[in-house]
């Protein structure tokens, strides 16, 4: 087993990985920005050290110091939970250098997956469904043939991008041409990379991702799917397994098209396949998520497999005891509290949390890394609390969501709490019948997006 871990991380996400060391009898070594002195997952790890000022770049993007944090403190592994470095292969090749365990997959698939063209070429190889579009990364007179093929609308995506940076829907060939040059300059501002490739656009759609936890020897578990529809500009709001939008067979078919993936492309640890399922309720392969995700407790509480566990075993070369597809049971909701005004645009709200509640009682988890008096820095996500919530049925899940929601409390800066309240009140969401679209479409219906 391994012995001592360093949590490239901050936030409730280093808590969460420093408790599952902890549970495993691994020590924990933290990692913190001047801003973070007073944070939960300095205190609770055994050790801490400081690599520098606030912002990320000087901080938890550092890959020297995070490498020297481990170096000077005699860690083995390297966890890095998820955001910041946790999909960088030159940090993945530089704890390699330095003799620490990357908890994760090898740096080459890592490389391979964050091209997104190169990644679905792969998948596709492999049999899985991908979105219609191009193979590879085209100028604007190709794309402009392609498209017509295709037919409009088509999105145009970075090759370099993920997660909806840098993508843009064109409904028309007038719109092409201007938009092939703004999504190209947006790439090459944010990846160093200005290639684009198109896909047709699938709309109205859901995003349904599969979990999965490889042991690099051969040994693949699918832990089912995630709905992630709810979500507002590629912020995902609200999580539930299963999803509501899957017969059995489609649900099968999603798992072993993954399943096979992990096996042609050497994947190891844990991921996350993306899928669209469009209109015609067909899946299509978007993007593998290299890393544990956010909502990775909602796999938890319907398969009982602590994923932070799995992932601490299988770097330190343990093979996966089950294999093929995780027995589950019951319904799962996440719901993300964030330091964020949804009725001002969900600006983030940064600042002190006077006082922090979290429910309690059966069916219910909370991942936080806040307490009451916590100031909330500007310079990270917004993310404070992770509600998450277990029942034998949807519909339970659903009551117990509102339930531990009521019994939420956090004063001092606004948060999305009362809108995951309207959200989980909300017809479309009680019946299921939800698209990516439905923030946008409901806007109207959810008085917690109301300006006052
Ligand atoms: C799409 C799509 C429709 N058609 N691709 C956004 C995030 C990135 N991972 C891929 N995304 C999308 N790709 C095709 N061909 C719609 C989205 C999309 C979306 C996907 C998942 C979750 C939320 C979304 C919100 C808007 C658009």
């Amino acid at each position: 087993m391994l012995r001592r871990v360093l949590v490239a991380n901050r936030g409730e996400i280093a808590v969460r990985v420093i408790r599952a060391a902890h549970e495993l009898g691994i020590e924990a070594v933290a990692v913190y920005s001047t801003a973070d002195r007073d944070a939960m997952h300095v205190r609770i790890a055994d050790r801490a050290v400081c690599i520098g000022p606030p912002p990320a770049t000087d901080s938890y993007l550092n890959i020297p110091s995070v490498v020297a944090a481990a170096g000077t403190t005699g860690c083995d592994a390297v966890h890095p939970g998820y955001g910041f470095l946790a999909e960088n292969p030159a940090f993945v090749h530089a704890c390699e250098q330095s003799d620490l365990v990357f908890v994760g997959p090898g740096a080459d698939v890592m490389e391979r997956m964050g091209d997104k063209v190169r990644a679905k070429a792969e998948l596709a190889a492999a049999g899985v469904p991908v979105v219609p579009g191009t193979d590879r990364a085209t100028s604007l007179p190709e794309t402009a043939a392609v498209a017509d093929d295709l037919g409009y609308p088509i999105l145009l995506k970075a090759s370099a991008g993920g997660g909806g940076k840098g993508m843009r829907l064109v409904d028309g060939r007038a719109a092409l041409e201007g938009a092939f040059q703004m999504a190209s300059g947006e790439a090459l501002a944010a990846f160093g990379d200005g290639s684009l490739y198109v896909e047709k656009a699938l709309i109205p759609a859901r995003h349904v991702e599969v979990q999965v936890l490889t042991d690099g020897q051969g040994g693949v578990l699918t832990l089912g799917e995630r709905e992630c529809s709810i979500q507002r500009r590629h912020q995902k709001l609200i999580e539930e397994s299963p999803s509501p939008a899957l017969t059995p067979e489609r649900r099968e078919a999603m798992e072993a098209a993954a399943e096979r993936a992990c096996a042609a492309i050497g994947y190891r640890n844990a991921g996350t396949f993306e899928f669209l399922l469009g209109p015609d309720g067909e899946f299509y392969f978007i993007e593998l998520n290299a890393r544990l995700q956010v909502e990775h407790p909602v796999s938890e509480l319907v398969t009982g497999i602590d994923l932070v566990h799995g992932q601490l075993r299988v770097a330190a070369g343990e093979p996966l005891p089950v294999t093929g597809r995780a027995p589950r049971r019951g319904h799962a909701i996440e719901l993300r509290i964030n330091a964020e005004d949804p009725r001002r645009g969900f600006a983030p709200s940064p600042g002190q949390v006077e006082r922090f509640r979290p429910p309690l009682g059966p069916g219910v988890r909370v991942d936080t890394h806040v307490e009451d008096g916590l100031v909330v820095p500007p310079y990270y996500d917004s993310l404070l609390a992770k509600l998450i919530v277990w029942a034998e049925d949807r519909h339970g899940a659903i009551a117990r969501g509102r339930r531990a929601l009521a019994e939420l409390e956090v004063t001092g800066v606004p948060t999305t709490r009362e809108l995951a309240l309207d959200i989980l009140h909300s017809e479309q969401f009680v019946a299921g019948s939800y698209s990516t679209s439905f923030i946008e479409e409901a806007e109207h219906l959810l008085p917690a997006l109301r300006a006052r």
